[in-house]
């Protein structure tokens, strides 16, 4: 496979490049692919030494899968240019997600909708991967009827200027600001941007992406989003009621069979996930699994993935495994 990462130098482009090479993805040929900024540099990978290229010298050099996480303008404009000439583009920004005529997916969940004809293929949004992938074997067995999520996300999902931002804090220097607000000792109820409704776009992404991720729109989603000065994942608190009861141990059962989901739940040994363990794993934690008492046929939980792997790089790479595998490129 001839490969282009789009967005190479950026903070999802470096895991997505580890994620390939952890995964021994079958790369015959890799194009790094950046901002005119950034053409020329190298960039090693599985201990060879690349130089990263514009986004025309991609396109003239025909990838079979482009993997683009290098903002929505980008997408918009590049992404078309890349399908024209025959790519198979798998997007990790926001651009073409909630477009009716793409396709958005978790490959656990609904990789099966994909066709040859699927040239740009939509990567959700990181806290919607991992909240649709708790939801996904409960939703099946019980039947949602609404959700309420409140996250507390990780300054990563921000991108390196929130991380260095944070490190000013820490170390007392001055320097540019990502947040409004200082984020250190801190929570922002404001993730991404405001909305004409309130909400932030964060929130609009929890509320819209899961209903067609899961082809259904029989339940809605609620969201507050929360920014909190965290590096190694997003957290979500989940409220969720059914339309049929469930047991908990059912439910933990159900949780524990689905392939990509850990639950770490032991309130005596004070066993539950966190960021700091989620970090660097594949894997979607859930704990803290309990009956919402206020309610009927409602469960709380709560859930933690590292946002640039399972809720990016790793979700954009198993797309791409699953167009390989079932020669859909
Ligand atoms: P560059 O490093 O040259 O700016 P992040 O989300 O961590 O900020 O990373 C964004 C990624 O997208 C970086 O690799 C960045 O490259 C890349 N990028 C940003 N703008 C463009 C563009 N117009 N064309 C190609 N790549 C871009
Ligand atoms: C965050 N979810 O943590 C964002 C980052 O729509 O792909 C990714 C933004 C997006 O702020």
């Amino acid at each position: 496979m001839k490969i282009a990462v789009v967005g190479a130098t950026g903070m999802v482009g470096e895991v997505m490049l580890r994620v390939l090479k952890e995964r021994n993805f079958p790369v015959d040929e890799l194009l790094l692919v950046a901002s005119p900024r950034s053409v020329g540099k190298q960039l090693e990978f599985n201990g060879k030494n690349y130089t990263i290229i514009g986004l025309q010298d991609a396109i003239d050099a025909r990838p079979d899968i482009a993997i683009f996480s290098a903002g929505g303008s980008t997408s918009l404009e590049w992404a078309p240019k890349f399908a024209e000439v025959g790519s198979t583009v798998i997007d990790n920004s926001s651009a073409w997600r909630m477009d009716p005529t793409k396709k958005l997916v978790v490959p656990e969940i609904n990789a099966n909708e994909l066709t040859k004809e699927d040239k740009i293929i939509a990567n959700p949004n990181c806290s919607t991967i991992q909240l649709v992938m708790a939801l996904a074997p409960l939703h099946k067995k019980y039947k949602m009827k609404r959700v309420v999520v409140s996250t507390y996300q990780s300054i990563s999902g921000t991108g390196v200027k929130a991380v260095q931002q944070l490190e000013n804090e820490l170390a007392g220097v001055q320097g540019e600001m990502a947040y409004p607000y200082p984020i250190n000792k801190n929570a922002l109820p404001h993730c991404d941007v405001f909305e004409d409704n309130g909400y932030t776009k964060e929130e609009m992404k929890l509320a819209n992406e899961p209903q067609k991720i899961f082809n259904d729109h029989s339940f809605a989603v609620s969201a507050t989003a929360v920014r909190i000065p965290t590096a190694g994942g997003h957290s979500e608190a989940v409220n969720v009621q059914f339309e049929n009861d469930f047991t908990l141990s059912e439910v933990r059962k159900l949780l524990n069979d689905t392939p990509g989901v850990v639950v770490q739940d032991n309130p005596d040994t004070n066993t539950y996930p966190m960021p700091i363990y989620a970090h660097d794993k594949d894997d979607v934690f859930v704990g803290r699994i309990r009956r919402d008492e206020s309610q009927d046929n409602t469960l709380n939980m709560w859930v933690v993935a590292d946002n640039l792997r399972k809720g990016a790089a790793t979700n954009a790479v198993q797309i791409a495994e699953y167009l390989v595998q079932n020669n859909l490129v």
